[in-house]
């Protein structure tokens, strides 16, 4: 769809004269655009985003919750020496009366960012620096928002990583299958029904109190996080519709998913797909370094675990939209929830296979 974006910047708190935009980034969920302003001093870019609300059912306590999380990292980093905190966390752009969010006349939810320039993500991590920094800084994030006041954030999204409950939605998909699709993922099916098992270990864990509830960010995919051009260092978390309460480990897993790989999330030559130990420990030990000093022995006791864990749900979430006709992931071919599940059940093959080697870094760091 063609979004009016000049129309839309006018009604945030951007400074200057519009000049251009266009779409940005490689997120499956919301519309993200770039957009530049002329201003006394040159072109400035900001980030606007049409926030998906078919997933995210109430924007303004979603950005509620981000202006809190923010608000509270700004706090932490002003304390830095040497730190420009609107590099360093999001900054909402309230609109022209003060809201931090907008709602246009389609009932679309719109938001403003400040652009963090000399920065970037990438889709696929190219060295294991970049697997160190990105685990650094999501362990970082995690250790700052420790201390968040209450109350409690809210859930966003209830049950996100509530493995077992994904798994039963992916059941009933199988039994509805309302596209006729089944049969082309049949083997898919099979080895997700397989791993059952698996899937309640963490949140058994939880709901008995041998692990705790944090706040934690949820959608910790590389690509969620900027790595300076300057310094390699991951400066900045992003993407926070998801940050809640939750499980560190299903943070840390969602970073073993998408930086131990060789291949993109949706790569369809499955001989291209493998698992790197030797990022997977660049990761280990970037997380330790960050988060080492809060973690618990059971926290630590899952950090193999964890990877495969959540490389299995976002499988079968991929699987679920496929079997129901790609209704909530952006898709860009036929079958491309069915190659994206395909390549995250390779890697969960993987990780099964080399679960004993993982779990030996794990115990060589700690
Ligand atoms: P989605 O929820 O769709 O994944 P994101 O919030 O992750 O959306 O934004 C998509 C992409 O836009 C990011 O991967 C990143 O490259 C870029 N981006 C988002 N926010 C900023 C920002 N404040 N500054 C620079 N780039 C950003
Ligand atoms: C989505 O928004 P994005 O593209 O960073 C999804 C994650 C999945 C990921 C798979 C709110 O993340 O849970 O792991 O795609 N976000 C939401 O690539 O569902
Ligand atoms: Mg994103």
């Amino acid at each position: 769809m063609n979004h009016d974006l000049r129309a839309c910047c006018a009604e945030f708190q951007i400074d200057g004269t519009y000049i251009d935009g266009g779409p940005y980034g490689t997120g499956h969920i919301n519309d993200t655009y770039a957009v530049r302003s002329q201003t006394a001093t040159g072109p400035v870019r900001h980030i606007l985003q049409r926030i998906n609300h078919n997933i995210f059912k109430d924007v303004p306590m979603l950005m509620d919750n981000i202006a809190r999380v923010t608000e509270h990292l700004r706090t932490k980093l002003q304390d830095v020496p040497g730190v420009n905190p609107e590099r360093e966390t999001l900054t909402i752009i309230p609109t022209t009366d003060g809201s931090p969010y907008l709602k246009d006349e389609n009932g679309d939810y719109w938001r403003a960012y400040i652009f963090i320039e000399g920065a970037q993500t990438y889709d696929e991590v190219q060295s294991e620096d970049q697997a160190y920094q990105a685990a650094f800084a999501f362990g970082t994030f995690q250790g700052y928002l420790l201390d968040l006041p209450p109350p409690r954030l809210v859930e966003t999204i209830p049950d996100f990583h509530h493995t077992p409950k994904r798994f039963a939605t992916l059941v009933e998909a199988i039994d509805a299958d309302p596209c006729n699709r089944a049969a082309q993922a049949r083997p898919d099916i099979e080895s997700a029904l397989a791993h059952e098992e698996m899937t309640g270990r963490l949140i058994r864990d939880l709901e008995a109190g041998r692990l705790s509830e944090r706040v934690t960010h949820n959608d910790t995919k590389i690509n969620n996080v900027m790595l300076d051009d300057a310094t390699g260092r991951g400066i900045c978390v992003i993407d926070l519709d998801t940050v809640m309460p939750g499980l560190v480990l299903y943070d840390f897993g969602d970073q073993i998913r998408t930086t131990t790989g060789t291949a993109p999330e949706d790569e369809q030559d499955l001989s291209k797909v493998r698992f790197q130990i030797n990022m997977y420990e660049a990761l280990v030990k970037g997380y330790l370094d960050a988060a080492g000093s809060f973690l618990t022995a059971a926290e630590t006791d899952y950090l193999a675990f964890c990877g495969k864990l959540i490389t299995f749900e976002i499988g079968i979430r991929f699987l679920t939209d496929y079997l129901s006709g790609d209704v909530y992931f952006k898709t860009h071919r036929p079958g491309h929830n069915l190659d994206r599940t395909r390549t995250q059940f390779e890697m969960v093959r993987q990780m099964e296979e080399q679960e004993e080697e993982m779990n030996a870094v794990v115990s060589s760091l700690r």
